[in-house]
């Protein structure tokens, strides 16, 4: 059963609560996106983004850059892009303010983006926690802390208090 369309390159998603979908893709150059899914619901591409082409030859262009009309509006969306990949909801406990809050991996940034949203999911607070390497994956361990892969080949454990490497080639 097709859920919902219109997504471009999505790389991550969460059941928010375990009630609300939500997915992060990539837009085109500019215009990365996390969308709440909606059944049946059309995310836009490839006719609109609030990216644009990367160049005059390119396979598939949006029809309409800079703009969302028509379709379902991202929750929050980047321009420049910052390439987001998977994307994880934080426990309650453990995490104080930013607990339930979401966790955004990225490549071309080389952040973990946190991000707290209200009722009507929209983004009100987020900060940039730097990595210094890409992120590809996300995992929330038993013990609440986060886990990330990179392409560096290393995991990472995130804690509130701690940022630790564990090298694994
Ligand atoms: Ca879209």
């Amino acid at each position: 059963m097709k859920v919902s369309q219109g997504h471009r390159n999505p790389q991550g998603i969460v059941s928010f609560d375990k009630k609300v979908l939500l997915a992060a893709e990539h837009g085109p150059r500019g215009g990365d996106e996390i969308n709440v899914i909606k059944e049946g619901g059309d995310y836009g591409w490839p006719f609109v983004s609030y990216g644009q082409p990367y160049s005059s030859g390119d396979y598939v262009k949006p029809s309409k850059t800079g703009t969302h009309e028509g379709y379902l509006e991202p929750i929050t969306y980047w321009v420049p892009s910052i390439a987001p990949t998977e994307l994880v909801q934080l426990p309650v406990a453990g995490w104080g303010s930013w607990g339930r809050a979401l966790v955004l991996g990225t490549l071309r940034e080389e952040v973990l983006v946190f991000m707290k949203v209200n009722e009507k999911f929209e983004v009100v607070e987020s900060v940039r926690v730097d990595m210094g390497e890409r992120i590809r994956d996300l995992e929330v361990l038993s013990n609440g802390s986060l886990l990330a892969t990179t392409d560096a080949g290393n995991l990472i454990t995130v804690s509130n208090s701690q940022v630790r490497n564990i090298y694994i080639k």
